[in-house]
């Protein structure tokens, strides 16, 4: 965690870009999930390794940007530095948004998979109080030496694309839902795919990521659009 490899800090540069970016144009970030690799607050401590992150946070909020925060399955684990220090607006689960008439239904969109029983299970335990009590217990030199060993193994975000298609459908049911409900737009992150699906005059939008396709969508107070950041913005 605390070393950072090469294409990690060109990243990081990249977002911190495209941060500058939102303050130039101004606006609201919403970030959905997953911005840390591994977050676990304690009452006492933070983790330093994302000091450059919380500045640059900081700094957004400062120029009049809001900044909201939809908690992703790496950094579930806050408490009041991220909820009343660092981001204007935190969110633990599903959120709706409604901006100049449109409804928008934002997830972070892990669990969401049909198939995916056990890993809901696992989740619901993650969220615990229980857990959560038992894990701040734990000297953070072992927890997080624990959470960096679990997300070693769960590196797998390239998938087939006849799986990345079984997802995509999948999620097209689920947006459907929420569509019939009277949503225009259903947004997921998670997923590691970048999609921008027209349905029933609306749309289904996966994120794309911060590691390969360095996507992120833009509602201009008319359309939502799925776009890549290339240091400057796509047309
Ligand atoms: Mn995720």
């Amino acid at each position: 965690m605390l070393e950072r490899s090469e294409s990690e800090v060109s990243r990081q540069k990249k977002l911190f870009r495209f941060f500058h970016h939102v303050k130039e144009t101004g606006g609201t970030l919403v970030i959905n999930g997953d911005l840390f690799d591994f977050y676990f607050e304690y009452k006492d401590v933070i983790p330093k390794v994302y000091v450059p992150f919380y500045h640059e946070i900081l700094k957004l909020r400062e120029s009049g940007v809001k900044v909201h925060f939809i908690l992703g399955n790496h950094d579930y684990w806050v408490r009041e530095f991220i909820t009343d220090t660092l981001f204007d607006f935190t969110y633990f689960s599903d959120t709706p948004f409604k901006i100049n008439g449109k409804k928008f239904y934002v997830t972070h969109g892990d669990g969401y998979l049909s198939w995916d029983t056990g890993y809901r299970i696992l989740k619901a335990f993650l969220h615990s109080r229980l857990f959560i009590w038992f894990y701040r217990m734990i000297h953070p030199r072992i927890g997080y030496a624990f959470a960096r060993w679990i997300s070693k193994k769960g590196e797998h975000y390239l998938h087939s694309d006849a799986y990345n298609k079984k997802i995509c459908d999948e999620m097209v049911i689920h947006a459907q839902k929420q569509l019939d409900q009277g949503f225009d737009y259903f947004i997921t992150g998670h997923y590691h795919q970048a999609k921008d699906l027209p349905l029933n005059g609306g749309k289904l939008l996966i994120l794309g990521d911060w590691l390969s396709f360095f996507s992120y969508a833009k509602f201009d107070g008319h359309d939502l659009k799925l776009k890549f950041w290339d240091n400057h913005e796509t047309p």
